[in-house]
């Protein structure tokens, strides 16, 4: 039944139908299901399956564009269980997609799993220059940084944000994240930590900060 649900939630999204997926989430949710059991069975391996689509010449920009705005609508009913209810921030993130990259749905993702973990999230967006973030580091003072990259082309791009916030704050803590990262990639750069999901960016980052 569950999985029969989730398969069409996963086509829902391939299709580009925003009411029927955002539809088929309220139907998860309210069967019982976990959100993160509705991104992790249900959106993200359709979204894997698209990707794979692509590589083959078997699908093209327009359809990955679609159900990515899809995936959007249904991350919407999602949110609010996610992130669930507010209090005092206990250490403030800041998080972005580095330079050259404009993939955000997993980066949303780790956006919302840690301000759900209570933190204060300070979004820069996708397509982050190396000087923005460091901008941004110095104006926000952040506790912890996030750096997401989904392309094989912008994994290094976070070696270069990574060295110039080290330049400013040597003790400056980063964890990066994103399907072409790997924990040794992680390590060469510089990073303290890796997290292979939004989940366990959020354990894998609160072990690193001392608030
Ligand atoms: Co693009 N794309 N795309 N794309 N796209 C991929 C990534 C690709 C793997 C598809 C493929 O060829 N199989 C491929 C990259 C190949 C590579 O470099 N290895 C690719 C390509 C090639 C491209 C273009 C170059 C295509 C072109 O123009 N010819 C182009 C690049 C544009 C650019 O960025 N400059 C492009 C464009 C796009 C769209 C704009 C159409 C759209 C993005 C829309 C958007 O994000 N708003 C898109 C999409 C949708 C995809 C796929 C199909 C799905 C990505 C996604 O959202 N997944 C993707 C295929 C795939 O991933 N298999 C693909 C769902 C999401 C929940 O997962 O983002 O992996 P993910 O996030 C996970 C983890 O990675 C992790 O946690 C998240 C959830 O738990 N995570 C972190 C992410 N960031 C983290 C940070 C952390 C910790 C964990 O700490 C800070």
């Amino acid at each position: 039944m569950s999985e029969e649900l989730l398969q069409r939630l996963g086509e829902s999204l391939l299709a580009g139908d925003e009411g029927t997926t955002r539809e088929l989430t309220r139907e998860a949710l309210g069967a019982g299901m976990s959100p993160h059991t509705v991104l992790d069975d249900g959106m993200r391996p359709a979204m894997e399956r698209l990707g794979d689509r692509f590589s083959r010449g078997e699908a093209y920009l327009p359809e990955l564009l679609l159900a990515a705005e899809t995936m959007k609508a249904g991350m919407e009913v999602l949110e609010p269980v996610l992130v669930g209810g507010g209090g005092r921030a206990r250490a403030k993130l800041l998080l972005g997609t580095v330079e050259g990259d404009i993939h955000d749905i997993g980066k949303n993702l780790v956006k919302m799993m840690f301000q759900g973990a209570g933190y204060d999230v300070v979004d820069l967006g996708t397509d982050v220059s190396a000087d923005t973030f460091l901008d941004a580091y110095r104006r926000e003072k952040p506790d912890l940084v996030g750096l997401s990259a989904l392309l094989s082309t912008t994994v290094r791009e976070m070696e270069k944000v990574i060295g110039m916030i080290r330049g400013e704050d040597p003790p400056a803590r980063v964890i990066v994240g994103g399907a072409p990262v790997t924990p040794d990639l992680a390590r060469q750069m510089g990073a303290d930590g890796y997290a292979p999901d939004a989940g366990s960016a959020v354990k894998v980052g609160s072990g690193l900060v001392r608030v």
